[in-house]
């Protein structure tokens, strides 16, 4: 056969990135002033606001619902692991108190550092804590422009004999990473994003910020937006730890121009913005993002799901409601996800196969017609057993398949199956192959 039924494959990984890779289940947060007009974190620049018009959410901003141990104890029953927070995003906004600059949390109503309060609360319930950051800035001074047509800026009749001094922005922003390294202890990982057109690499001074990040946090974790070579398999320093795949996910793993599988955490929405949008009730379904979570782990990656805070403070409850039931599944089945990776078994048609070491986990979506083929399986099935509460599952090759002796088979002795969302089945596999 092609394929090997007993592989590990949890592959080599840098010793730094090891958490993330078992992990699999990740908080994105977008959170800034672009929650009070709630219409996504974009509303500056597709609707052309100048500094002026933004400035009034700056004025007000004043979350008196503020809780992140609310919002780490919602990441936690859904089973996530780590979780992102946007502590600049694009607008330029800074949600800590960085000495460089006025424009932050400090300074608003909030009056206070908001990404300490989401470091100490996360960090409490034993959730590891990363930061995004924007590379792209629409407030600093000397921050040029983005494409020659999104950014207000460029589009602003004020600022068409603008000049800027590239460099000042770039001690800002090399000085803005510093203080998120030294001021909160250790951040797991560091989101930047992101890099276009030449903006890339060395046009951040990418190898200097990067190893001046490493001297301060080594083991930091960097996703790849400040540029770099995805595909070499001796990639720029600053080419970052993982593949950051956005509101998609790969239709295989990720592998290096060496065949060599690279850690990968593709980042979705829960309904169609990242930023707080208050018209936007299109959210995935538990299913959908059950689903979604398997298959990246099917895949060798990761999955950032993504909320979006209103101007007070909460996490919408359309969202809260979808991360409760997702809990209640990672509950009885996490251990299909934590530490699991794909499996060397082509995916099966009834679903999908996840796999630690010997454990092959079944995700068994679609019951079918007859018994539940597990290809190439016979005899090498040590015993199996329903995740969710340990029920033992017989594994047979029925008199009828006599034409299928290398398969296995299963049959639910319900009409239905147990979880209509996923069905785990823990199969053991005996070793050897
Ligand atoms: O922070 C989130 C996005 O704001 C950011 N990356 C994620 C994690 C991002 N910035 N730019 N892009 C993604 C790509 C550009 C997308 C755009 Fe659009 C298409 C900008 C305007 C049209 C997406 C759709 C944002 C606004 C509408």
């Amino acid at each position: 056969m092609s394929t090997s039924p007993v592989s590990a494959p949890a592959s080599a990984v840098a010793p730094h990135l090891e958490w993330f890779v078992h992990e699999r289940f990740g908080m994105f947060i977008h959170w800034g002033l672009y929650a009070i007009p709630a219409r996504g974190e974009w509303v500056r620049s597709l609707e052309k606001l100048t500094k002026d018009d933004y400035q009034p959410f700056f004025e007000e901003f004043n979350p008196i619902k503020y809780d992140p141990r609310q919002w780490a104890k919602a990441a936690k029953a859904a089973g996530m692991k780590y979780a992102v927070m946007t502590a600049k995003h694009h607008d330029g906004f800074c949600l800590f108190d960085s000495k460089l600059t006025d424009y932050k949390a400090t300074n608003t109503p909030a009056g206070r550092d908001l990404i300490r309060e989401y470091i100490d609360a996360f960090r409490e319930v034993g959730i590891r804590v990363g930061l995004y950051y924007s590379i792209i800035d629409w407030h600093h001074e000397h921050y040029p422009h983005y494409g020659d047509k999104i950014h207000p800026m460029r589009d602003n009749e004020a600022f068409k004999d603008y000049t800027y001094d590239f460099n000042q922005y770039l001690e800002y922003m090399h000085g803005q990473v510093r203080e998120l390294l030294t001021g909160y202890g250790p951040i797991d990982i560091m989101w930047f994003d992101f890099s276009y057109d030449d903006m890339t690499g060395e046009k951040w001074r990418a190898t200097e910020l990067v190893q001046m990040m490493r001297s301060i946090q080594p083991n930091i974790v960097i996703d790849n937006r400040l540029g770099g070579d995805g595909k070499s398999a001796n990639p720029e320093i600053y080419a970052g730890d993982f593949k950051s795949p956005e509101q998609i996910l790969p239709p295989e793993g990720v592998v290096n121009e060496e065949g060599k599988p690279v850690p990968w955490e593709s980042c979705i929405t829960l309904n169609d913005h990242w930023g707080y949008c208050s018209g936007d009730n299109n959210y995935k379904s538990p299913k959908t993002v059950i689903r979604g979570l398997v298959e990246c782990v099917s895949k060798g990656g990761n999955l950032l799901l993504n909320v979006g805070p209103n101007a007070l403070g909460e996490i919408p409850s359309l969202s809260l409601d979808v991360l409760a039931e997702v809990g209640k599944w990672m509950d009885g089945n996490g251990r299909s996800i934590y530490g699991c990776g794909p499996s060397k078994l082509e995916k099966p048609e009834w679903g999908r196969y996840t796999q630690r070491g010997n454990m092959l986990y079944a995700h068994i979506y679609d019951r079918g017609m007859g018994p539940i083929n597990f290809r190439g399986l016979s005899g090498k099935v040590k015993r199996a057993r329903l995740l969710c509460d340990g029920t033992e599952i017989k594994v047979e090759t029925p008199w009828m398949a006599w034409e299928y002796a290398e398969d296995a088979f299963i049959s639910f002795s319900s009409a239905e199956l147990p979880d209509s969302i996923d069905t785990v089945v823990e199969l053991e596999l005996l070793d050897g192959d």
